[in-house]
């Protein structure tokens, strides 16, 4: 019997997104509870050491690290995600934390204080991006037929993309066909649309236009 779960997440957060997406992949029902993070509620912080979205409230325990999350659901609710193949799951976990990695390339992105840093930050996600192409052999997903972990990671990746393109065009995934493919069929997974609301597009646009950064200015 599954316990009941709760996501403690907010709006716009990517870390959440992983979370939501490997929790539909496996069909289970949870309450998603949003947070203000500009104004943590005592109940959040007691929850959260870290202060930090999403927490899973499991059974009675806190679970916080959105990838400690997705391992836990992974290794509890049927059916797996992760490969079963040790050194695949090795190497799957590694380009999760590539993804992360990605995401904070964003974050430098979308808060860069000037035109020539914005550049070099878009260069820098294309530098990323050509090296997750590098491993993409088997469409639709990451790893071939198999929707996987790694895939819930890298969707809430190319959702910025979706509102960054409105902005400009930074080429962030110019000449990357195989990478392309990819952000394709993840936007059409139904889990992946289910992770975040209607209002994301407007939410993050909002977001972004507050920054006071150089994308900001070009809004
Ligand atoms: N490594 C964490 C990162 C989570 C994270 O950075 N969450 C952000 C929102 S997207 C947050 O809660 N920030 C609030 C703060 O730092 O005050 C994870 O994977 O769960």
């Amino acid at each position: 019997m599954n316990p009941s779960f709760v996501l403690v997440s907010h709006a716009l957060c990517p870390y959440v997104q992983r979370a939501a997406i490997v929790l539909y992949e496996k069909g289970v029902p949870f309450e998603r509870r949003d947070v203000d993070l500009a104004d943590k509620p005592d109940w959040f912080l007691r929850v959260s050491l870290l202060g930090k979205t999403p927490v899973l409230l499991a059974g009675g325990e806190a679970i916080f690290e959105s990838a400690v999350i997705c391992e836990y659901l992974d290794e509890t609710v049927a059916p797996r995600l992760h490969p079963l193949e040790p050194l695949q799951r090795a190497r799957h976990r590694g380009w999760m934390e590539f993804g992360s990695a990605l995401l904070n390339a964003i974050a430098v992105f979308y808060n860069a204080p000037d035109e020539a840093a914005l550049l070099r930050a878009a260069d820098d996600i294309h530098r990323r991006f050509r090296q997750v192409e590098q491993v993409l052999h088997a469409p639709p997903w990451f790893d071939g037929a198999r929707f996987c972990i790694v895939d819930a990671v890298f969707a809430p990746v190319f959702r910025y993309l979706d509102v960054f393109e409105r902005i400009g065009d930074f080429g962030m995934l110019t000449g990357l066909a195989r990478l392309q493919a990819w952000r394709a069929a993840l936007a059409l997974r139904p889990s992946v649309q289910a992770a975040v609301s209607q209002r994301y597009p407007e939410l993050l646009t909002a977001f972004l236009a507050r920054r006071g950064s150089a994308l900001s200015l070009r809004m």
